[in-house]
């Protein structure tokens, strides 16, 4: 069985669940109220493309889309904890953390629609930070030791960078996620490793992931710190991120961050949750959402009131809404041989036979036979 919010109250925490607050915590963080402002803006800006994506969906003009819904704090305070030469890789449902780097929604989309994403440079010296990214795999843990690597590689060349690598409580059991953290252990590679506890990989709930109480306690045996912070909290993730990113800065020394969360929409738009839990737990954490924690903080400090929670919850809906048009029309451009590109720079040769029957099957058929 997965758990109920209120056996964490144990996590580090900033936020209270009625949005007050430690003060002198908020103060040491040093946001301003325009900094407070955007966190909010980009966890609504999650929440409202993952209902344009749910509909669309259901509308069958998406094959697919998963939500991130009560996750939007876990992934948009680590994501901001980060300069903007640093790298973030992510695991497939952290698009909220993308947002917060500025990356547009259209983009975010088209690696659903298309299946592979493109980069407006190949110029590591002038990338924006929405860029510094490898591309999404979605081979559940593989991006922990190819954030190493690419780490490894980056600091060996002399480069003052630190990589963030999102993974969630089932990626967390794959053999790539210690050959990871030990090898940034051993040879101080600066990545800040973020374990994502939504306490579910699709069906399979977190105490049948581990037997132990925390992921945070791993990162004892790796040799660097472990800390377990409330993942509905923003100004928390964003803290104990600031601080490992920091740690990775000066020193090269890893941290791994546990954000405890749930995941309260279906694994994805292809799967039934009430087939395997509970709509009372479901329940106590729609109670807890991060986004009406972080306005009330906010609504507290006079930084929020309903027009202005409204204004940019109606902007977010149409910028969502434009992503989604603009993305539909770029995809409805593209053709069925692009399966072959963005792989190999020189493809092998069973792949060009592969392009060929493709095309003399497309020339028969139709393109239309081949679109979902
Ligand atoms: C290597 C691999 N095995 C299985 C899958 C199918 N799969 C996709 S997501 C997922 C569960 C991931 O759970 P978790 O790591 O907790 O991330 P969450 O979906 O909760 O964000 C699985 C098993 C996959 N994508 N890759
Ligand atoms: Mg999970």
């Amino acid at each position: 069985m997965a758990r109920f919010p209120e056996e964490f109250d144990h996590c580090e925490q900033i936020l209270a669940p009625d949005g007050s607050a430690d003060e002198e915590a908020v103060q040491a963080l040093d946001l301003d109220g325009d900094a407070l402002r955007e966190l909010y803006a980009s966890m609504v800006q999650a929440r409202a493309l993952e209902e344009r994506g749910l509909t669309l969906q259901r509308r069958g003009e998406f094959h697919f889309w998963m939500e991130c819904r009560g996750l939007e704090a876990s992934h948009v305070g680590t994501a901001a904890a980060l300069d903007d030469r640093d790298w973030m890789n992510t695991e497939w449902r952290q698009y909220a953390a993308h947002i917060q780097r500025g990356r547009p929604l259209t983009d975010i989309l088209l690696f659903w629609l298309r299946g592979y994403e493109t980069w407006e440079t190949d110029d590591l010296d002038d990338m924006p930070a929405h860029e510094r990214r490898l591309p999404h795999i979605v081979a559940v843990g593989t991006q922990v030791p190819q954030t190493v690597g690419l780490m490894w590689g980056r600091s060996l060349q002399g480069y003052d960078e630190v990589g963030l690598v999102g993974v969630g409580d089932g990626g967390a059991s794959k053999g790539d996620f210690h050959a990871g953290l030990n090898f940034a252990g051993v040879l101080d590679v600066p990545v800040v490793f973020v374990v994502f506890n939504n306490q579910w990989a699709i069906s399979t709930p977190v105490d049948r992931q581990t037997a132990a109480e925390t992921y945070a306690h791993r990162a004892e045996g790796y040799g660097f710190d472990g800390v377990l912070v409330d993942g509905n909290d923003v100004l928390a993730t964003y803290r104990a991120t600031r601080r490992a990113v920091e740690r990775a800065r000066e020193s090269g020394e890893p941290t791994l961050v546990e954000t405890l969360t749930y995941r309260r929409g279906a694994h994805s738009s292809s799967d039934d949750d009430s087939r395997y839990r509970d709509e009372d737990e479901v329940a106590a954490w729609r109670d807890r959402d991060p986004i009406d924690r972080f306005g009330r903080f906010l609504s507290d400090r006079g930084l929020w009131d309903e027009e202005w929670g409204e204004s940019v919850r109606s902007a977010a809906e149409e910028r969502a809404h434009e992503a989604a048009e603009e993305a539909l029309a770029i995809a409805a451009e593209g053709s069925p041989e692009e399966l072959f590109d963005e792989v190999f720079a020189d493809p092998p040769g069973y792949l060009d036979e592969q392009r060929e029957e493709l095309l003399a099957a497309v020339a028969e058929h139709g393109e239309e036979a081949f679109r979902w």
